[in-house]
């Protein structure tokens, strides 16, 4: 592997989550491979799981972390090309990402989308100038549109409770059942987290046996580039369900989000309060699990019975964050 920007960076999904797996059992076991070599963490947006989680990964790995929150730190940066810089920005993407990537070896970037022009949020220019100019692999720690670290965490987290539940012999519980479900916020949010999810769910083999169903309001549906693959491609596609009552109806894993419209975009349609999780909601599953890639508002998005309650397995999901980047990190380290 050289950059992890997408699940089509990963030529073999189920190898991958076992051998993350085992990463998470034998954490120290490759503590030379990153021995001086520096992985560059740059946030442009604020972080608590992906910045600890991949300095954690690094670490284990024997690797040096530099860190920078280059939209508080750093010069203002200019993006576009060819302009003439006699505005705010002191310095352009070109020679920042050049320049950092004299510094690392590996290189991380959180950029989100500013939310107010899809075209230009969905081109993901600041992650993809990175690709261009850093001259070094480059990895996503959220860009515009997908979060891959966070749906490796994801997909990872879901192995390992049905590891730990096995089918029975007559075959129930072979196939599970996962239902990303929007949920009510007060802010205009990304729709990278759902887009990843969704994007890895529909590209995980027929063997896993997931059957994946998406509920949301009308008019939050997701850029089909995301939900949908191409017939023929071996794969499957989101269900769409407009009704989260019946989209509960015996699930097994319960993923809440919010995010903002694609269709009408970046507006925040809809806080109907009825669509927050609440244990009423979770009774219509198959005792399902929860999930959230946090941080999540209380009693906003779900109540506090649900993320307090035996269910929630939120904290073990952030939890295996360290896993995704350690084995990715790994295989980058391993080709470098
Ligand atoms: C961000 C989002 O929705 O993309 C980060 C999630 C990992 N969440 C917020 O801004 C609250
Ligand atoms: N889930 C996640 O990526 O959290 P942070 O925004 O805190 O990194």
């Amino acid at each position: 592997m050289i950059n992890f920007t997408s699940v089509k960076d990963v030529e073999n999904i189920d190898q991958l989550v076992l051998e993350a797996l085992v990463e998470k059992k034998f954490p120290f076991a490759n503590k030379e491979l990153g021995r001086n070599k520096t992985l560059g963490l740059i946030f442009l947006n604020p972080s608590l799981r992906t910045r600890l989680s991949t300095q954690r990964a690094a670490q284990n790995l024997g690797m040096d972390v530099i860190v920078m929150n280059l939209d508080k730190e750093g010069w203002t940066i200019e993006t576009k090309d060819g302009v003439i810089m006699d505005g705010s920005a002191a310095e352009h993407i070109k020679e920042a990402a050049a320049v950092i990537g004299q510094y690392c070896d590996i290189i991380g970037v959180r950029s989100f989308p500013k939310l107010l022009n899809r075209e230009e949020d969905y081109s993901d220019e600041i992650l993809n100038k990175f690709l261009k100019y850093a001259g070094v692999p480059v990895v996503s720690l959220e860009s515009a549109t997908l979060h891959p670290f966070q749906s490796l965490a994801d997909l990872i987290t879901i192995t390992e409770i049905r590891n730990a539940n096995p089918p029975s012999p007559s075959g129930e519980g072979k196939r599970c059942k996962v239902v990303l479900s929007w949920a009510p916020h007060p802010k205009n949010l990304p729709q990278a987290v759902p887009n990843s999810f969704s994007e890895w769910m529909t590209h995980v083999p027929k063997s896993f046996g997931i059957d994946f169903v998406i509920t949301h309001p009308e008019g939050y549906e997701l850029n089909p580039l995301f939900t949908s693959l191409p017939l023929g491609s071996g794969q499957g596609s989101a269900k769409i369900v407009y009704n989260q009552d019946e989209a509960f109806k015996g699930a097994d894993f319960i993923y809440a989000k919010n995010w903002s419209s694609y269709k009408e975009y970046g507006k925040n349609l809809s806080q109907d309060k009825s669509w927050m999780i609440t244990n009423k909601k979770m009774a219509l599953t198959n005792n399902a699990k929860f999930m959230h890639c946090l941080p999540v508002r209380r009693n906003m998005v779900v109540a506090d019975e649900v993320l307090d309650g035996p269910n929630s397995v939120v904290i073990q999901q952030a939890g295996n964050r360290i896993y995704s980047a350690q084995i990715i990190l790994k295989k980058i380290l391993q080709n470098l």
